[in-house]
C-alpha cells in the first residue's frame, strides 16, 4: 500500500508478521521524499527489531504498533533490512 501525502512523501506500509516483510523488496524515485511505515504484529520474535545496515539505523518494533522510517533519497542506491537475527530480509530500491 502507497499513501502520497500533500509534500509529495510517499508512504509504503511494510506489514512486519512473524515469517518476514510484506512487502519485501519497495522501490521509491530518487529525489522524492520517502518514508517506510511498518506494522507490528503480536508475537513478533526476532522480528521486533529491524536492522537498516547501510542505513546505519535500528528500529524498535516493541511495545508499538507502528514506526516511520525515513529513507535518503538524494541518490539511487539499495538498502537492506533484517530482522535482529539476519533471518528474515527485505529491501529498499531507491531509483
Ligand atoms: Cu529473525
Amino acid at each position: 500500500m502507497s499513501i502520497f501525502s500533500k509534500d509529495q512523501t510517499k508512504k509504503v506500509v511494510v506489514d512486519a508478521k512473524n515469517h518476514g516483510y510484506k512487502p519485501d523488496v519497495i522501490t521509491f524515485k530518487q529525489g522524492k521524499p520517502a518514508q517506510l511505515k511498518f506494522i507490528a504484529s503480536d508475537n513478533m520474535g526476532c522480528m521486533d527489531k529491524i536492522n537498516f545496515k547501510q542505513l546505519d539505523t535500528k528500529v524498535d518494533l516493541d511495545n508499538n504498533n507502528e514506526v516511520t522510517v525515513k529513507i535518503p533519497t538524494d541518490k539511487p542506491g539499495e538498502y537492506d533490512f533484517a530482522c535482529s537475527m539476519d533471518m528474515f530480509k527485505g529491501k529498499v530500491v531507491v531509483k
